[in-house]
């Protein structure tokens, strides 16, 4: 494999010099989108205290401010998705077994009010799901437009993930003041219908394509744990470190295993497999804001600085994912207070 900042200053030197190179047009050289399946395998399988100094070094270089973003979740609207993801406790096919009760959508006011909480608490992004296998047309889709509206006028970076959704939904989502749209690939395409046999990873990409195409920041990561191979999880990493530009944050999940799910009996992963999935990502996609996401409440404090060490900054923050449990705020500020990281404004 080749090294990957001698690659860097290789690029910088043959293509502008002097005067001509600005900081931006420099960051924007290192970045590459041709990234092979097996230097990503290298990578995850490196010696650990390796890997992290590569990726550290990356995340220095392109994360000067060394800024955590706190990002709050709310599920709009819980339950009852026609697609059968296997580690989801929203999907219908599982609904017996999981007992999770369904909701219609939330009215727009009780959404503005937790983004205004969310707000107050700290956070500077607020990221509003649904159980849907798509966006329709319609009454409940005019009023995720005007949840967006109204995150995007309170100042906070709005992000939704609604399913698959149409170019001109795409359009008319930017339109309102959208930031970014989450649509995870979750895992490689080999892998994909061991997990999901309800729409192809195809359909997957139509979307993050319509996403990028809008303008609108692409938010696009993927779950570990769910017994795929490390390879699997290096062309994850591919797929979405081939996409151009590179998505805006890249979420990295470890399950969360849910009673009366096909995945509620698996092992939770070791949190060093996390470690190291964080650091590729770090070293694939050096503009992206790698976020720590589900799973996190199985790390100690210990563990959760790795992940920032790796190149982890931002987490999700609050006491609730979208239906499970998350670590409290209090534990996770005074964490960010203790390591003298701060957050993003
Ligand atoms: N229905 C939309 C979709 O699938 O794009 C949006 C909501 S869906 C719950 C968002 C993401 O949450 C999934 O893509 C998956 O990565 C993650 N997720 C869901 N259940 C999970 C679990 N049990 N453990 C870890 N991540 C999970
Ligand atoms: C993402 O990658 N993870 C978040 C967010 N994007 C939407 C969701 C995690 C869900 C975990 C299971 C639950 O709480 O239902
Ligand atoms: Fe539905 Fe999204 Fe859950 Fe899949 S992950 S079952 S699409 S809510």
């Amino acid at each position: 494999m080749e090294d990957y900042i001698n690659t860097n200053q290789d690029h910088a030197g043959s293509l502008t010099s002097g005067s001509e190179m600005n900081d931006e047009t420099f960051t924007n050289e290192l970045i590459r989108h041709d990234w092979q399946t097996d230097e990503i395998v290298e990578l995850l399988e490196m010696p650990l205290m390796e890997l992290l100094y590569r990726a550290q070094t990356v995340h220095r270089q392109f994360h000067e401010d060394g800024s955590v973003q706190l990002a709050s979740l709310l599920s709009i609207k819980t339950g009852s998705c026609p697609e059968d993801c296997k580690y989801c406790p929203q999907s219908a096919h599982y609904s017996k077994e999981t007992g999770l009760e369904k909701e219609s959508l939330l009215a727009i006011d009780d959404v503005l009010d937790k983004a205004k909480t969310a707000k107050d608490a700290g956070a500077t992004r607020f990221c509003m799901g649904a159980a849907w296998r798509n966006v329709r047309d319609g009454k409940e889709f005019d009023q995720v437009v005007e949840m967006v509206k109204g995150v995007s006028d309170m100042g906070m970076e709005a992000c939704v993930t609604l399913g698959m959704l149409s170019a001109e939904q795409a359009q008319r989502l930017k339109d309102a003041g959208l930031n970014s749209y989450n649509h995870n690939i979750d895992t490689s395409p080999e892998f994909y219908d061991k997990i999901i046999t309800t729409r192809t990873f195809e359909d997957r990409l139509e979307t993050i394509s319509r996403v990028q195409q809008a303008g609108i920041s692409l938010c696009s990561g993927g779950i570990i744990g769910m017994g795929e191979s490390i390879r699997d999880r290096a062309r994850m990493l591919e797929v979405l470190a081939t996409l151009t530009p590179h998505p805006g944050s890249v979420p990295i999940n470890a399950l969360v295993p849910v009673a009366g799910t096909p995945m509620g009996e698996r092992k939770r992963i070791d949190p060093i497999e996390l470690v190291r999935m964080i650091a590729t990502a770090r070293i694939l996609m050096p503009k992206a804001r790698v976020r720590l996401s589900a799973g996190r409440q199985n790390l100690n404090d210990e563990a959760q600085l790795l992940c920032f060490m790796a190149g982890a900054n931002s987490i999700f923050y609050g006491e609730k994912l979208l239906t499970t449990g998350n670590n409290d705020a209090e534990g996770d500020v005074s964490l960010i207070e203790r390591a003298g990281l701060k957050t993003a404004t």
